[in-house]
């Protein structure tokens, strides 16, 4: 029997877990690695999701993993399906299907995000092999004359089309829409971050209703606002907070069962600092949750370090931070838990 989307899209924005993005392309998984001097073979890159995916805290605190495709068909050291593993742990495995960002033609500095040719199949083959849902990145920076109305409104018609697509397979789509924090050039502050994004998802969910999607089988993964990280003026934990949840409230509609954050290069802690101050400030239509890849990653990768021995070291790293930010999703985080679950 297949699932229902609704039921799907609920189960990956259940109250207290959220979605661990780990569908890093082979350029940025790359990187990364290169962050532990580590070389991104296939064997290492299915050991360091193996290593996630065995993790204890998947199954308490993740509803729903981001895969690239070499992840969807690859197998544990042992012969286990990856998608298994995650199956196993009650969480439900989504996969990336964008082509990622593209220059876009006559706008210097913008890209659009490609990947609709050839999409209906690929998504057949993708339910066939265990995914249920899908995401879409959309990159929109802030600078010198950026973004243009062709960058917001191709990004949104990409990702409305994607999402279409994806239903008719029986797949939720996230629709990812996000307003960079970094880049050379980005000094914008909290205020001009607000306007691009309301402007950003006010044009994503016009164009979405234009393609019928049904928004109670959709998951929006936004940024949330923030000023910059080169931008002289720091915003506190509860503007940012306070911002973020106005721009939800101006440009989503209460039918879309739930918002799971990108983390976007903010420091581990801050990402799980805001989660905890929306939902701790404010009774919202929709579960605030996190999709976060380099929040939840980043200090188990430093302890795992690519080597076995540190298997259990990286696994305790992301249970914690994981941990906390399940407690954020509740609005339940302080930093009096962090020191004392540490
Ligand atoms: C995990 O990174 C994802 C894939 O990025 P590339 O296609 O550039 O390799 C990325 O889309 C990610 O899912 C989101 O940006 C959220 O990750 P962060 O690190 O911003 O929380």
């Amino acid at each position: 029997m297949t699932d229902r989307i609704d039921d799907i899209a609920n189960r990956m924005v259940v109250e207290g877990k959220g979605i661990l993005a780990a569908d890093e392309s082979s350029a940025t998984i790359k990187k990364r690695f290169d962050g532990i001097s580590l070389e991104s073979t296939e064997d290492n890159r299915r050991d360091y999701r193996e290593m996630l995916f065995r993790a204890d805290g998947m199954k308490d605190y993740v509803s729903g993993v981001i895969l690239f495709d070499e992840t969807l068909r690859q197998k544990a050291a042992d012969g286990t399906p990856l998608v298994q593993l995650i199956t196993d742990a009650g969480a439900v495995p989504g996969i990336k299907v964008d082509a990622g960002a593209k220059p876009l033609a006559g706008h210097p500095g913008e890209t659009v995000t490609e990947g609709l040719d050839g999409l209906r199949e690929r998504l057949a083959e993708y339910h066939d092999l265990g995914a249920r849902f899908a995401k879409w990145r959309a990159v929109i920076s802030i600078g010198d004359g950026r973004p243009s109305w062709t960058c917001i409104k191709a990004n949104s018609h990409a990702l409305a089309r994607y999402a279409a697509l994806c239903q008719q397979a029986g797949i939720v789509p996230i629709v990812e829409p996000e307003v960079m924090m970094d880049g050379a050039d980005a000094v914008h502050d909290i205020d001009t971050c607000f306007d691009i994004s309301v402007w950003a998802q006010n044009t994503l969910f016009d164009e979405l209703f234009e393609a019928g999607v049904n928004l109670e089988g959709t998951i929006l993964k936004p940024n949330m606002v923030v000023p910059a990280q080169n931008c002289k003026k720091a915003a506190s934990v509860e503007e940012v907070a306070e911002k973020t949840v106005r721009c939800l409230k101006a440009t989503v509609p209460a039918a879309v069962p739930g918002i799971a954050f990108l983390s976007g290069g903010q420091a581990s802690i801050d990402a799980t600092a805001h989660l905890s101050a929306m939902n701790a400030m404010f009774d919202l239509p929709w579960k605030l949750t996190y999709s976060y890849g380099r929040a939840l990653q980043a200090d188990a990768l430093d302890a795992w370090g690519g080597k076995q021995a540190n298997v259990a070291a990286g696994q305790a790293a992301f249970n914690h931070r994981v941990q906390m930010n399940a407690a954020a999703a509740t609005g339940k985080w302080s930093a009096e838990l962090e020191k004392q679950a540490a």
